[in-house]
């Protein structure tokens, strides 16, 4: 018998079992029926790749500051008065750099209520809280943003802050040359915030003699999605803020002027 013949005998006998065009035997023949499968795997594979990296990955991005002090309205800026927030190096070399400042900062009022009303404030203002009737939240809000800039006037406005009122300061981290955000933030990063304190008479940034009371916020790290909440420790007072209790291995608030590491 020849081997044509056997080859042809194979295929018959395939064709009463199954379609010969698939068959193993015809691969062994040396038809072309396996080319469609080559081609069609590896696309799917490598879109599906691409689509779950960033996912899985979902950094943190937001820096929250709630305040918690404890209501007093005996001034126009009732709650901590935060001038900016810096994301800080904390590796090798460049320890203590400033990467970026806050950009995008939105303002939530506390939902349980503020702590002062305006009828409660000086003046019957909270004038640098979001609810005064001097400057508008959006403008209060943006003072947020950038590098520390507040100064407390003896005459005239304060500029460059804006007080809390119980309420919660939303920003992203843009680049310290370029602006662009949002950074990632990522464990060991250190974030310092610039709280209206006795720093800002000690540097000139307020009359000497000027109260600019340390108050109390704590800071924490949000990712993209709200899914994660991250609690930063804090971990450097100023001491020039002399009435702020000492920083122990449970404390969770800031005081005046304070640096936060991220765990
Ligand atoms: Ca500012
Ligand atoms: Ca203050």
């Amino acid at each position: 018998m020849s081997t044509n013949l056997k080859i042809g005998l194979s295929c018959v006998i395939a064709l009463g079992l199954a379609a010969c065009g698939t068959s193993t035997t015809d691969a062994d023949s040396g038809v072309y029926t396996p080319q469609p499968d080559a081609y069609i795997a590896p696309a799917p594979d490598a879109y599906v790749a691409a689509d779950t990296t960033p996912v899985a990955a979902d950094p943190y991005i937001w820096v929250v500051v709630q305040d918690t002090e404890q209501k007093a309205c005996t001034t126009n800026g009732p709650g901590a008065d935060i001038d900016a927030v810096a994301l800080v190096a904390n590796t090798g070399a460049a320890v203590g750099t400033v990467l970026g400042y806050g950009i995008h900062a939105s303002f939530t009022p506390n939902p349980q209520g503020d702590a002062c009303t305006n009828a409660e404030c000086s003046g019957g203002n909270c004038k640098y809280a979001y609810n005064g009737t001097t400057f508008t939240e959006a403008d209060l809000v943006a003072r947020t943003e950038g590098p520390q800039d507040g100064q407390v006037n003896a005459t005239g406005n304060d500029v460059g802050y804006f007080s809390l009122n119980a309420g919660t300061l939303q920003l992203q981290i843009g680049d310290v040359t370029t602006g662009t955000g949002p950074m990632e933030i990522v464990a060991g990063d250190q974030i310092q915030v610039y709280e209206v304190d006795q720093t800002y008479p000690a540097d000139n940034f307020a009359p000497k003699g000027c109260s600019c009371l340390p108050e109390h916020y704590t800071v924490s790290l949000q990712n993209a999605s709200g899914s994660k909440t991250l609690l930063l420790t804090p971990t450097l007072l100023d001491p020039v803020n002399a009435t702020c209790a000492a920083l122990t291995s449970t404390s969770t608030e800031g005081c005046g002027s304070t640096l936060f590491v991220v765990p």
